[in-house]
């Protein structure tokens, strides 16, 4: 009976040793709820966790141009400055558009850019084909962890200044980017990039972060992109491991003692 009682001590002990092998620091995740601008009718979540150093972007939204790219960025600034989202008052030449030039003054210069693979740096501000595509209803689920060593320096202690934005609308109803419905994009042309519709490059929805600097449950909606994430606080489970280690060693000790006596009796 102590043998048997030994060995679930030994497996005990390895789980919980392996469960506090993990990284001292407490991950965090903080979310955005995606706005439509433009009135793109675009409505959606992102959730951005942190674990080691590293960040995973989850973004859920509705309500997009279908089968179109869509450019997505984290806005923000690295010297924590507080963007907010822009709203129709940005639209300063008045034309009911909201270039991406006018809301940038709101949501400030792009930070990273959630492309679907390779850089991520904002020279891929415009990599439409590494920007993720919304399916034929307009939905687009996305996911990606971006190493430590691919973010810029000081993203991680700015989370809380960040935005979500996603680009791409579809201003004259024809179900796609073309220079018809709202000519060229001069943000584009300014990038060296010539003959892109504005359309693509206007805001179609943005997301300001809440609750950043702690472990957040999402908020009412259906965010379900799965990572580290649900309110748990990783330092509660830490903290639990430790007394069921120290609780083991006493049992331990109880039963060496036991069965000392045992067999001096
Ligand atoms: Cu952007």
């Amino acid at each position: 009976m102590i043998r048997d009682a030994r060995w679930v001590l030994v497996v005990l002990s390895v789980l919980v040793l392996g469960w506090q092998a993990g990284p001292a620091v407490a991950d965090t995740t903080v979310h955005a709820r995606l706005l439509p601008t433009n009135h793109s009718g675009v409505h959606g979540t992102a959730a951005l966790t942190t674990h080691d150093g590293d960040l995973t972007v989850v973004i859920h939204s509705r309500g997009l141009v279908p089968g179109q790219p869509h450019a997505q960025h984290l806005h923000g600034s690295a010297s924590g400055k507080h963007f907010m989202c822009p709203s129709e008052a940005d639209d300063t030449n008045g034309d009911g558009l909201l270039t991406n030039e006018e809301a940038m003054g709101e949501y400030g210069d792009i930070y990273l850019s959630l492309t679907t693979r390779g850089d991520a740096s904002a020279d891929s501000a415009l990599a439409v084909d590494r920007m993720p595509v919304a399916d034929d209803q307009g939905r687009l689920d996305y996911r990606r962890t971006f190493a430590a060593s691919d973010l810029p320096k000081g993203l991680l202690d700015h989370l809380s200044a960040l935005h979500v934005v996603q680009h791409g609308i579809d201003v004259n109803g024809n179900g796609r980017y073309d220079v018809k419905g709202a000519g060229v994009s001069t943000f584009a042309k300014n990038l060296g990039a010539p003959g892109v519709p504005e359309e693509a490059t206007d805001p179609s929805s943005c997301g300001m972060v809440l609750g950043a600097g702690a472990p957040v449950s999402p908020l009412g909606a259906p965010e379900t992109g799965g990572g580290p994430i649900g309110g748990v606080d990783r330092s509660s489970v830490l903290l639990g491991g430790s007394l069921v280690m120290v609780s083991l060693t006493f049992l331990a000790l109880r039963l060496r003692g036991r069965r000392g006596r045992g067999e001096r009796a």
